[in-house]
């Protein structure tokens, strides 16, 4: 909880701008002090409960994880994009014993609250000035937040990281990207991931920098704040990036010309998430004059390999390992020692997750005998600097830095009444990395028509993670043993 306790040496400067106004430091610290007063009642420590919330990106946000923080208790964030079933996964997941939700929130969560009988809060309601009793005493080892992350099982793992963790994860980018406290960094990235909570967030927080909220990302609109002159430091995925350049190439002359000096000032671009392509690296360097700095992470290690702050940021490839991580490849089982020669990244360090929530045997699959965590990320080191090929999983999709199981997707589509078996994939696309597209059977007495598909989907699974576009067979390729061959499946398409 250090970026809390930081924020003493801060208490005049400015940390966070929302679409309302500014707020120092010294303001946030009261906030989250306040919640935490009235999360604990009568209570001394809230022993790790599980509180779920969810506001979009505000100064609320950030109050209400750091007056979770203060009270003992554990931050879960909830994605302002899902559906009403997946966050009552996550909620029931977590067995979250409070909900939050800021005023454009509440109403979606108020019924399920009532339902599950767990007591729902507006953020407004913590103004109230109660007794300021002390705080708990919080060990760095107790567990701080839960994230969920899909993966190759078909729903989401929350993934428990502890303040040390945090910490850790935090102080290494700040030393590696030389975060300085008159850095101001808008974020444009959802709060309920590593990339928006730690890396553009807290990371800004902590050395006593200004974070931008910017909830819903538009590229006119973050032009229009990157032409304003106030912001330093960027970061995104390369989705993001594609988008921009999107908007700067269908833009006058003159405008460009603007829109590009704007960025000059700028200290460091960087972006991570998912593979940054070269055309995306070198456009951005015509129009920004900035080589972005391209990094590795993860929901369950943090960040662990990124390109070099002042030497060579090489296009195509993550870099080298953050100080204090450890990196290893592995290739079943036997550590590649040659350059060149590929394997899985795996892990160690202080950085690396406690544990999947609830899940002894999931984590215990995740980590090697000798204690490794095992990211299923194959890479190779090329001349010093680590570059990845690609994922042991076909069933792990990346779109727009989303990271989705086709499984998931799968499970839901059987359920609808026209659809007999389904299976997902992801196709190589500019500007999402990867896009998600379905091949379905559907059944010859029940009418099928792809938009109602896709409305009925909505209902059910985050946007991101409905198939952009739906083939229909009499068949799915199968290998003899029965099982789906997802590599000839993405050549039907
Ligand atoms: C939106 N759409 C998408 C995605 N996002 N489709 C596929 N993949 C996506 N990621 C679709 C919507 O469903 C909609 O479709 C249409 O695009 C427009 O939606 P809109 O909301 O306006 O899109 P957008 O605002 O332009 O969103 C694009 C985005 C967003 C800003 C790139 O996807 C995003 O915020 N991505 C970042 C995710 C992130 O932070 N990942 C970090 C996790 P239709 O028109 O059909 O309705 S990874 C991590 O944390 C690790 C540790 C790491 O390494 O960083
Ligand atoms: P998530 O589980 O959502 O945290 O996503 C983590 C995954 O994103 C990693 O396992 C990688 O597959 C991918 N990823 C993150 N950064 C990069 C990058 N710079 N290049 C390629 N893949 C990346």
């Amino acid at each position: 909880m250090q970026v809390v306790e930081r924020a003493h040496q801060f208490s005049h400067r400015i940390a966070i701008r929302d679409k309302h106004q500014t707020y120092t430091y010294q303001a946030l610290f009261d906030k989250a002090s306040k919640i935490a007063h009235h999360l604990l009642g009568n209570q001394k420590d809230l022993q790790e409960a599980r509180i779920a919330f969810l506001t979009e990106a505000s100064f609320d946000y950030t109050a209400i994880q750091w007056g979770i923080w203060l009270a003992g208790a554990v931050a879960v964030p909830l994605c302002t994009l899902h559906p009403l079933p997946a966050l009552e996964y996550v909620i029931d997941n977590a067995e979250a014993s409070i909900l939050i939700a800021d005023e454009i929130n509440y109403a979606k969560l108020s019924e399920l609250a009532t339902q599950k009988k767990i007591p729902l809060f507006l953020c407004s309601a913590f103004l109230k000035e109660l007794e300021a009793k002390p705080l708990p005493f919080i060990e760095d080892s107790r567990r701080a937040m839960i994230l969920y992350t899909s993966g190759t099982t078909n729903l989401p793992k929350g993934v428990v990281s502890t303040h040390s963790n945090i910490n850790f994860q935090i102080e290494s980018l700040v030393k590696a990207w030389q975060w300085q406290k008159e850095d101001h960094i808008v974020n444009v990235l959802p709060l309920h991931h590593v990339h928006g909570i730690i890396n553009v967030m807290s990371s800004a927080l902590w050395v006593g920098a200004c974070c931008q909220f910017m909830p819903k990302f538009n590229p006119q609109k973050l032009w229009t704040i990157f032409k304003e002159g106030n912001v330093n430091l960027f970061m995104a995925v390369p989705t993001i990036y594609f988008k921009l350049i999107a908007f700067w190439d269908q833009s006058s002359t003159e405008e460009q010309n603007k829109m590009s000096k704007a960025l000059q000032s700028f200290r460091l671009m960087i972006s991570g998430s998912a593979a940054l392509p070269v055309p995306v690296l070198e456009k951005w360097q015509k129009i920004s004059g900035h080589t972005l700095l391209e990094r590795y992470g993860m929901t369950e290690i943090g960040m662990a390999i990124s390109n070099p702050y002042d030497s060579e940021r090489r296009a195509g490839h993550i870099g080298q390992p953050l100080k204090g991580v450890q990196i290893r490849l592995c290739n079943q089982d036997e550590i590649v020692e040659k350059d060149d020669a590929s394997g899985e990244i795996q892990i160690k360090g202080p950085n690396v997750f406690k544990e999947y929530w609830k899940k002894p045997e999931a984590t215990a699959e995740a980590f090697t005998e000798d204690g490794w965590f095992r990211s299923g990320d194959i890479a190779v080191l090329n001349a010093n600097y680590y570059k990845i090929l690609g994922r042991d999983s076909v069933d792990i999709i990346k779109s727009g830095g989303y990271k989705i199981s086709a499984l998931e997707i799968e499970d839901v589509l059987r359920q609808h009444e026209a659809i007999i078996d389904a299976a997902v994939v992801g196709l190589s696309d500019p500007e999402w990395g990867e896009k998600v597209v379905a091949c379905i059977l559907i059944r010859k007495d029940v009418p099928f028509e792809t938009d109602a598909v896709k409305s009925w989907l909505k209902q059910r699974l985050a946007v991101y993670k409905i198939p952009k576009h739906f083939i229909i067979r009499d068949k799915l390729p199968r290998n003899v043993l029965g099982k789906v061959t997802k590599k000839e499946l993405r050549t039907w398409f």
